[in-house]
C-alpha cells in the first residue's frame, strides 16, 4: 500500500470530509509497515474496500416543535462494515453532524468493534438535530420522527444502534417506543443502552468511562505508576465524564477539572458521591452549560471560556468531542508535567496533539482502545437479550474487565517498539485491522 496515493484518490473523492480523512489517514499510517507484510491482503484490495462505508442511508427527518413550527432535520446512518458481525454503533444528536463525522466514527468504531473481542460489526448514525434548550415533548417528537425513517434498516442481527453524544438512555426509550410500535415486535436486541426494566443491561451506563479507567489502570502498571493519589483532569461533563469521574474517584484520584463548552471547572478537593451525582443533573438540564457546578459546590470555581487541559495535572482524559485537545494544548500540559493522557472521546486528540506526546514520550492512549468498554458492554447486553436473562452487576463488570485487559494486551502485543515504548495508537490499529482483514479475505470479494 502507499499511503499517500491512497489519501489522494480519497480526497479526491470525498472532498472536505476533514473527519473522515484524518482517521482514515491516522489508521493507515500506523498500519503500513504491518500491511505490507501481507501480500494476501494487497491482492485483495482489502484497504481499498474497507476505507469505504458498505451504504450510508440518508433520510429527512420533519418533526413538528412546541411552539407548532415545522422542523426539518437530516438523518443518517453509516453502515460501514459487517465482516465480523451485524453493524454496531452510537446514534448523535449534535447541530455539526454531517456525512465526514459520522464516516469518521464508522470507521473508528470497526476497528473499536474489532478489538473487544465480542462479534461486531461497525457503523454510526446521527443527525445534525441540537438537543440544546429542547424540551422533553419536542426530544421525544424528534427521536419518533428519526426512527419512523431508520427502523427498515436495522435489526437485532442487522445493525444495533445505540446512543452517543446528546443520545442517552431517555433517547433510546423514544426510539425504542417507535421501533416496537413499527415493527410490531418486541426485539430488544435492536438498540443497546436501554432502560433496566425493559432489556437494558447493569453497567451500561458507566461502561464507557469504567472501561476507561481499567484501561489507564492496566496502562499505569505496566508503566510502574498508581491512579491511587493522581490529580485528573476531565472534558465534559456528560455521561462518559460522569462515569469516567466516578471510577477514578473510586480507584483513589483526584478529579480536579471537568468542562463544558463555557468553560471549565476547577475542583481542587475532587469529586463527592454528591458532586458525581449532579453531574447527571447538569446533563439533563439540556443547557449544555458546566458553570453551575460551582454555583452549587462553593469549593470549586467556574473559570470561563477555559479548557480542562490549562488545569495542572498528572492524567488528562478527553471525554467530549473530536479534536478537543489540540497541540498547543497538550503543549500546556506537557509543561505542567502531565504524565498521561488517554482519549475517552473518539478521536480527542488532533495529529499534532499526539505527535507531541508520542514525542514527549508520556503515556498516550487512542480512544478506540481506551473507550471500547461502552460498546463492549452494548455487546453483552445483546447477548443477554438473546438469551432473555439478565446479569449481575458483577457479572457484567468482570467481564468488562476482562475484555479491558484483552485490548491492553493486544495494544502491547502489537505496538511495543524496539525502544520499548509502547505505541497504544499504532497497537490498537494493527490489532484492530488484522481481524477485520482476515474475516474479509476469508468471505471473498463482497
Ligand atoms: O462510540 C461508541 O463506541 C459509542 N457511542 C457506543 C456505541 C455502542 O454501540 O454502544
Amino acid at each position: 500500500m502507499n499511503v499517500q496515493n491512497l489519501m489522494t484518490d480519497l480526497e479526491r473523492k470525498h472532498p472536505g470530509e476533514s473527519e473522515y480523512l484524518q482517521a482514515v489517514r491516522e489508521v493507515l499510517e500506523s498500519i503500513e509497515e504491518a500491511y505490507n507484510e501481507h501480500p494476501e491482503f494487497e491482492q485483495a484490495k482489502i484497504v481499498e474496500r474497507m476505507v469505504e462505508p458498505d451504504r450510508i442511508i440518508t433520510f429527512r427527518v420533519t418533526w413538528v416543535d412546541d411552539a407548532g413550527a415545522i422542523q426539518t432535520n437530516l438523518g443518517y446512518r453509516v453502515q460501514f462494515n459487517s465482516a465480523i458481525g451485524p453493524y454496531k454503533g452510537g446514534i448523535r444528536f449534535h447541530r455539526a453532524v454531517n456525512l465526514s463525522m459520522l464516516k469518521f466514527l464508522g470507521f473508528e468504531q470497526t476497528f473499536k468493534n474489532a478489538l473487544t473481542t465480542l462479534p461486531m460489526g461497525g457503523a454510526k448514525g446521527g443527525s445534525d438535530f441540537d438537543p440544546v434548550g429542547k424540551s422533553n415533548a419536542e426530544i421525544m417528537r424528534f427521536c419518533q420522527a428519526f426512527m419512523l425513517e431508520l427502523w427498515h434498516n436495522i435489526g437485532p442481527d442487522t445493525d444495533v444502534p445505540a446512543g452517543d453524544v446528546g443520545v442517552g438512555g431517555r433517547e433510546i426509550g423514544y426510539m425504542y417506543g417507535m421501533y416496537k410500535k413499527l415493527a410490531r415486535e418486541y426485539n430488544t436486541g435492536v438498540l443497546t443502552g436501554k432502560g433496566m426494566t425493559w432489556g437494558g443491561s447493569l453497567v451500561r451506563p458507566e461502561a464507557t468511562g469504567f472501561g476507561a479507567l481499567y484501561f489507564v489502570q492496566h496502562m499505569l502498571q505496566r508503566a510502574g505508576r498508581e491512579l491511587k493519589g493522581a490529580t485528573v483532569a476531565i472534558s465534559g461533563f456528560g455521561n462518559v465524564a460522569w462515569g469516567a469521574a466516578k471510577k477514578a474517584t473510586e480507584l483513589g484520584a483526584r478529579v480536579i477539572a471537568i468542562s463544558g463548552p463555557d468553560g471549565v471547572v476547577y475542583n481542587p478537593n475532587g469529586m463527592t458521591d454528591e458532586k458525581i451525582a449532579y453531574m447527571l443533573e447538569l446533563r439533563a438540564s439540556n443547557r449544555n452549560i458546566v458553570a453551575p457546578f460551582a454555583e452549587k459546590f462553593t469549593d470549586a470555581t467556574f473559570i470561563s471560556g477555559k479548557k480542562a487541559w490549562s488545569i495542572k495535572c498528572d492524567i488528562a482524559l478527553p471525554c467530549a468531542f473530536q479534536n478537543e485537545l489540540t497541540e498547543a494544548d497538550a503543549e500546556e500540559l506537557l509543561a505542567n508535567g502531565t504524565w498521561c493522557v488517554a482519549e475517552v472521546s473518539n478521536m480527542g486528540c488532533t495529529p499534532e496533539a499526539i505527535a507531541a506526546l508520542q514525542r514527549a514520550g508520556i503515556l498516550f492512549a487512542p480512544g478506540k482502545a481506551v473507550n471500547a468498554g461502552g460498546v463492549a458492554t452494548s455487546g453483552l447486553e445483546m447477548t443477554q437479550n438473546a438469551m432473555h436473562i439478565s446479569w449481575a452487576a458483577e457479572e457484567v463488570d468482570a467481564k468488562l474487565h476482562y475484555i479491558m485487559n484483552s485490548i491492553h494486551e493486544a495494544c502491547v502485543k502489537y505496538g511495543t517498539e524496539p525502544s520499548g515504548y509502547i505505541n497504544y495508537v499504532k497497537g490498537a490499529n494493527i490489532a484492530g485491522f488484522m481481524k477485520v482483514a482476515r474475516a474479509m479475505l476469508e468471505q471473498g470479494v463482497v
